[in-house]
């Protein structure tokens, strides 16, 4: 199978079918198309019917939208526990990663995805304050109900992780303190070894997006 990415710095949509791969030990190639590239818009129209990644290819089946690509795995890979075994928590898990699927736009805008930016906090209006609220509830809840011993929001890694991971992310680069058993969920979050590789990655990567890196 192939993953079409793009540079690692500033995709965070990419980045949770690479981890959810990397974390379940599913094999892939990926192929980045760069953001600097002359050819980049050619490449991501050749690549997706909507023209942004990711997109997972498997043979001759091509599936675009993260969430889709998330499913089309689950289907793949029946014995990978994609999603919790249990009902309950698989309800949940799925709520959580559709609400981030669909949601929290004035937190993204805020907090444009930009691995490489050294952690500075910038100011919040209540809309994005209300988000962040949401996320940490979210997790919480989530830990307290369905964790059991950890160390995810629902036990093992599972999809709903790889939907938020991105947004640990963002909290560290935006140095927003997550509370509690949120803050220390987001600790285990940023120290698995496959973020760090992404990280690492992006940080080695020459491409630059000016807009992104000039960000407050
Ligand atoms: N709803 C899509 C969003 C995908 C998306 O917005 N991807 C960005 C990268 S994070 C993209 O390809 N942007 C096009 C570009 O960089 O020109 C999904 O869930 O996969």
């Amino acid at each position: 199978m192939k993953l079409i990415i793009s540079s690692k710095a500033y995709s965070p949509w990419p980045l949770r079918a690479w981890l959810l791969m990397r974390m379940l030990d599913i094999p892939f190639d990926e192929d980045v198309v760069d953001v600097g590239a002359a050819d980049k818009k050619a490449r991501l129209a050749a690549a997706s019917p909507t023209g942004r990644v990711p997109v997972l290819v498997d043979g001759a089946i091509r599936v675009w939208e993260s969430t889709a690509i998330i499913e089309y795995l689950a289907e793949r890979f029946p014995d990978r526990a994609i999603w919790p075994r249990d009902a309950a928590a698989r309800a949940h898990a799925r709520s959580a990663a559709h609400e981030m699927h669909s949601g929290f736009a004035a937190l993204r805008k805020r907090f444009p995805f930009n691995t490489r930016r050294p952690p500075r906090a910038v100011a919040l209006d209540a809309s994005v304050q209300a988000e962040i609220a949401r996320v940490f509830a979210l997790w919480t809840e989530a830990l307290q109900r369905f964790a059991g011993a950890g160390p995810y929001l629902y036990g093992p890694f599972c999809a709903a992780d790889a939907m938020y991971a991105p947004m640990a992310l963002r909290f560290r680069s935006y140095a927003v303190e997550a509370p509690g058993p949120a803050g220390a969920y987001m600790k285990r979050v940023l120290a698995l070894p496959a973020l760090i590789e992404w990280t690492d990655a992006a940080m080695a990567d020459p491409a630059r997006n000016p807009a992104v890196d000039s960000a407050e």
